[in-house]
């Protein structure tokens, strides 16, 4: 059989870019997607020797782009047998009553909204062809609330609930769901999450082993490559350090979590 063709949201950094990275290395086609031009543009370069590459610039929450990036795919990238739901960030941790609501608006329309549209873009394809496989990438937060997570925890656990549902909606459908739930990982996420303050993003992962993008690449890799009777559903996956959301093992002398 041919080589599957993935489809990545949010390749541009991070967890999609290190499973970008490692599914290339297995030759699976591949179409990466995320709004910064020049790192499509370099992980194009980067990976477009090793298998078949073709990059998508949009934001998630514009529903217009959305649907029209995915109709714009070449014949080649037409048919897309994964689709990694990855695109995603936290804006700002703030307690509830000081929290900004351009950055509620930001988790709630990425983080949910955006999942949903490109999942509505993509699925009828695979609803025709009977077979398909969607992966979400949800969180710890999504399992759990954490003080001043909030608003974040919130778009989370809806991913949990839409992981949920578009397995039972699509069961009849044969198509796969199944998220994968990480721990703290050090990618920008909280950079972002920061708004650019790299000495507070940067002690977040301070004082114990985080886990890397490549860790979480790895278990998307084994999750699409199980035979297909197996259904990777819901994986939780955390730092040998981090016991919960709020229990994290630091070396002494570095802050506790609550005040990073
Ligand atoms: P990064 O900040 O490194 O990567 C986020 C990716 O999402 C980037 O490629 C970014 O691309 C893309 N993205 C963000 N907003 C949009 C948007 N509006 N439209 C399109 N693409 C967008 O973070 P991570 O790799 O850590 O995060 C990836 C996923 O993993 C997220 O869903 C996050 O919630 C989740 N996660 C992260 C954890 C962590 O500790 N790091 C733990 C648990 C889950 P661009 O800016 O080019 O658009
Ligand atoms: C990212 C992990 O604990 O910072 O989803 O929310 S956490």
């Amino acid at each position: 059989m041919d080589k599957k063709t993935i489809l990545i949201t949010g390749a541009t950094s991070g967890i999609g870019r290190s499973t970008a990275n490692l599914l290339a290395t297995q030759g699976f086609h591949l179409i990466l997607c995320g709004r910064r031009q020049e790192r499509l543009d370099e992980v194009q370069a980067d990976l477009g020797s090793q298998t078949q590459v073709h990059t998508l610039n949009f934001d998630v929450r514009e529903r217009k782009m959305v649907f029209d990036a995915i109709a714009s795919l070449p014949k080649d990238f037409a048919r897309i047998d994964v689709l990694i739901n990855n695109a995603g960030n936290a804006h700002g941790l703030d307690p509830i009553d000081d929290g900004n609501l351009d950055d509620w608006d930001a988790m709630l329309d990425i983080n949910v909204k955006g999942l949903l549209y490109v999942s509505k873009a993509v699925l009828p394809q695979m609803v025709t062809r009977k077979s398909g496989h969607i992966i979400n990438i949800g969180s710890t937060a999504g399992k759990e609330v954490y003080p001043k997570g909030n608003v974040y925890c919130a778009s989370k656990h809806a991913v949990d609930a839409i992981n949920q549902g578009m397995r039972i909606d699509l069961n009849a459908h044969g198509i796969r769901v199944g998220a994968i739930n990480p721990g703290l990982v050090e990618t920008e996420f909280s950079q972002v999450r920061f708004k650019g303050d790299e000495n507070r993003a940067e002690k977040v992962y301070q004082g114990y082993q985080p886990l890397r993008p490549e860790d979480i690449a790895e278990l998307i890799l084994f999750t699409i490559t199980r035979p297909g009777h197996v259904n990777i559903a819901d994986l939780v996956v955390m730092p040998t350090a981090q016991a919960s959301s709020t229990l994290l093992k630091k070396d002494a002398g570095h802050e506790s979590r609550d005040k990073s």
